[in-house]
């Protein structure tokens, strides 16, 4: 049986922290599909097609991970792709409130799929979509924190 896991998110833009979960997940499962979500309540900057395209651009060397665009519920897309398995990163202490909360809701939506929570390398541990569009808006150097392919899309974002 192929082991299939999905790692969702918003990835407004990918980060070197989400690239990071990707890879640690891409090793201990067959296949992970990255899922982009596209029913979040905040605007995003990007797109969910300019979103998909550049993880697709950062993933294109790891042969065992897929990238789609979703909407609805998680649990309904994993279901659907008969996924047997969800993957979230954790960064600090702060991200376990939230991810306890939409782990319980979506045990409760469908038991059979696991979530397995994975810790970020600690150079990324403070590192989040929203600080890297708040710096890049400034135009601070982001290149250790975003793949040069994500730099420069946000760079025309805010020019
Ligand atoms: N290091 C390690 N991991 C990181 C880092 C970092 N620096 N930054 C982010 N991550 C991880 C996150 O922990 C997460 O696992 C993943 O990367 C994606 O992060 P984000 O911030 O892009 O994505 P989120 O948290 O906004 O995604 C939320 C979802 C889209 C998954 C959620 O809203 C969802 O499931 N929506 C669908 C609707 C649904 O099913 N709702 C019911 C659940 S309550």
């Amino acid at each position: 049986m192929t082991r299939l896991a999905i790692c969702p998110g918003s990835f407004d833009p990918v980060t070197y922290g989400h690239l990071d979960i990707i890879q640690r997940g891409a090793k201990v499962f067959d296949h992970l599909i990255v899922a982009v979500f596209n029913n979040q309540s905040k605007a995003p900057l990007f797109d969910v097609n300019e979103r998909v395209r550049l993880i697709k651009e950062v993933t294109a060397d790891m042969e065992n991970v897929s990238v789609d665009s979703c909407s609805g519920l998680l649990m309904d897309y994993a279901e659907e792709k008969n996924a047997q398995a969800i993957i979230r990163g954790l960064r600090a202490v702060s991200d376990f409130e939230y991810e306890m909360q939409i782990t319980s809701m979506n045990r409760k939506l469908n038991e059979k799929i696991e979530t397995f929570f994975m810790m970020t390398n600690n150079q990324y541990s403070f590192l989040s979509s929203s600080i890297v569009k708040e710096v890049a808006k400034y135009r601070a150097n982001i290149s250790d924190l975003v793949p040069p392919s994500v730099e420069e899309a946000l760079k025309e974002k805010y020019q």
